[in-house]
């Protein structure tokens, strides 16, 4: 039996995207950086704080947004060299703007801009060359372009008296959702044939809203159209009686990681410094080693790593975002084997690092992710008492030495040398 998560399962990693109107501004308005939050994607709730930004006034953004050195060749390369195995990018984000040319709403990169390229279909057809599933990112319960679209909440995070945050009336959803979501969906779907769904909803106020009726609506639509297009749980699976049964993959919460494995398939999407939208005065920047630690996290407990670059205005990935994809890539070029298609190894944690396994047609395989490597160069495996017929250091072959104080205890593995000066993860593969 071939399930369709089954790619997904076996891809564990693959590139985010947020690309917009935002990526202009870039966290910056009228010279003030914007209130509250990293994220630059909210920029048009968040400048001029607590007031927000004008629909017409952000809007017209669309006259600027020209990335002339957009090439989807160049970014699905960078993809495909960093090791990632497919592509999730911002078809629309909550600001309502579309990357397509959308015969449903003009408020679209065609359209609308000066550029007037279909940037979803080159990406589209750079990843088909390129063997990249795409899969698409929709803001389906928040939009701030059409008068029915959810707005943000009042909360302390969003004070009263900002634009964004006056609900619209379940009439007024219902025009959004018929006008807009349903048909743009449709859309998507029919041209660019993604092969997941990436929605988002978070706290009570999406409930109202994305109710049962609409999910079961919007999932029912989706796949009769595309019987293997994946659905994510944050379509708001919280808010359904048959919870994550009615979804393919669990999403966790913004660079969260379940400390266990979980049965169903699930991702983690995580960003490379703290803004998803690129973001002018971002320069919290995560270590090639965190990126690839995050790798390893997520693929034990049997999960995928959905990593994040926000593109600059002109189309560019930064240069701190490219040097962190190629060293992860580099790591991955040598130690892939024990990531794509490997889980779950069902040994308790260790104080040196991570454990991801492999069933193979002749036994299994068990790879020690050595993150933590200990002064003594010995490390033991807790729960681990059966000896493997070989075990080398995956990257230079070299062979470990493996003993066992007496028979039915832990084993210590003593590690191969690895280069000192090397700060990327270890790993060792066990043969059974
Ligand atoms: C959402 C978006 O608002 C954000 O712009 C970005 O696209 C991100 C991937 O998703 O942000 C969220 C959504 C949910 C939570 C946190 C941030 N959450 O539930 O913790």
């Amino acid at each position: 039996m071939d399930s369709i998560t089954r790619w997904f399962t076996e891809a564990r990693f693959g590139m985010f995207v947020h690309f917009g109107l935002y990526s202009v501004p870039a966290g910056l308005w009228k010279g003030e950086t914007m209130g509250r939050g990293p994220y630059s994607e909210w920029i048009q709730l968040q400048a001029n704080w607590p007031h927000g930004i004008e629909g017409a006034e952000y809007q017209a953004l669309a006259r600027d947004f020209n990335p002339t050195q957009f090439d989807a060749e160049q970014w699905i390369s960078e993809l495909v060299n960093a090791g990632m195995r497919y592509l999730v990018i911002t078809s629309k984000h909550h600001d309502g703007f579309a990357l397509w040319p959308s015969k449903v709403s003009k408020f679209n990169a065609v359209d609308a801009t000066p550029f007037g390229r279909d940037i979803l279909g080159e990406l589209k057809a750079a990843c088909d060359r390129h063997g990249v599933k795409f899969g698409l990112y929709y803001s389906h319960w928040l939009d701030w372009e059409h008068p029915g679209g959810g707005r943000a909440h009042e909360s302390e995070e969003f004070l009263p008296g900002n634009l964004w945050t006056t609900q619209p009336s379940d009439e007024q959803f219902e025009t959004y959702w018929q006008g807009k979501c349903l048909p743009q969906i449709a859309e998507l779907c029919d041209v660019y044939k993604p092969v997941l769904f990436w929605f988002d909803t978070w706290g009570e106020n999406s409930v109202p809203y994305i109710t049962e009726r609409r999910m079961d609506d919007l999932i029912c639509l989706i796949k009769e159209r595309n019987p293997t297009c994946l659905i994510n749980s944050r379509i708001g699976t919280w808010g359904h009686s048959k919870g994550d049964a009615v979804v393919d993959f669990l999403s966790m919460g913004d660079n969260a990681f379940p400390e266990r494995s979980i049965e169903q398939p699930w991702e983690t999407s995580g960003t490379l410094n703290e803004s998803w939208g690129y973001h002018q005065l971002d320069f919290g920047w995560k270590s090639a080693s965190e990126l690839v630690e995050n790798i390893i996290r997520t693929t034990s407990n049997g999960g995928n790593y959905q990593l994040n670059v926000g593109p600059t205005g002109e189309g560019c990935f930064q240069p701190a975002a490219i040097r962190r994809l190629r060293e992860i890539g580099a790591w991955m070029a040598a130690n892939g084997t024990s990531i794509y298609g490997a889980g779950y190894a069902g040994l308790p944690d260790q104080k040196w690092g991570r454990i991801t396994a492999v069933a193979t047609e002749n036994g299994r395989r068990l790879y020690l992710q050595v993150t933590k490597r200990p002064a003594s160069g010995e490390v033991t495996v807790a729960g681990l008492t059966k000896l493997p017929k070989l075990a080398r250091d995956l990257e230079t072959n070299e062979v470990a030495s493996i003993f066992q104080l007496s028979v039915g205890e832990d084993l210590v593995v003593s590690l191969p040398r690895h280069g000192s000066a090397d700060s990327l993860p270890q790993v060792v593969v066990l043969h059974f």
